[in-house]
């Protein structure tokens, strides 16, 4: 089912001060940067290797999902995605296995992929989000 970890998203403050920290401490590329209104972030691609990445994610306010985790946790891992062939198939899957999914359709993801959010108490614990990169 999953084609590669695509993604793993990290909760942030300051978004240009964590892009910094990154870059020097990881010698890792910023791919893109872009905001998403619709999840309520500002966030950078920084690729790893291949087709995975670190996703560094500002909220653009506090009532944001983001903004909310940052209040109750503070900084740190916010969501781990995976890679998956076609994204409504795999939410039709995993909807069908009894993991609430917290999309009923997929959204506008980073660099123009497709995304679904799965409930992390059905996850183990973990906020897990499946990714259909766009087409080339
Ligand atoms: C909340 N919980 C988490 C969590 N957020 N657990 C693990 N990881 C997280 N990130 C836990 C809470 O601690 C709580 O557990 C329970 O889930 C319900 O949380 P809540 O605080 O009552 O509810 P909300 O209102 O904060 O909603 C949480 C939920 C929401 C995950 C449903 O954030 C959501 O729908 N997220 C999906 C969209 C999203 O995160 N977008 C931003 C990234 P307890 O035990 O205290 O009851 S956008 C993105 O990443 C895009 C740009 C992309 O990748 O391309």
């Amino acid at each position: 089912m999953f084609l590669r970890i695509d993604h793993i998203g990290i909760a942030c403050h300051d978004l240009e001060a964590k892009i910094e920290q990154f870059t020097t401490l990881f010698e890792l590329e910023v791919v893109t940067r872009e905001v998403n209104e619709e999840q309520g972030v500002k966030e950078a691609m920084l690729r790893v290797a291949g087709d995975s990445y670190i996703q560094l994610l500002e909220p653009l306010s506090a009532d944001s999902p983001v903004g909310k985790f940052l209040a109750k946790r503070g900084e740190g891992v916010h969501h781990v995605a995976f890679g998956v062939p076609d994204v409504t198939d795999a939410m039709e899957v995993i909807g069908s296995r009894g993991v609430r999914l917290l999309d009923e359709q997929p959204r506008h993801g980073s660099m123009g992929s497709s995304i679904a959010f799965l409930h992390p108490k059905d996850v183990g614990g973990m906020l897990t989000e499946l990714v259909q990169a766009a087409k080339p």
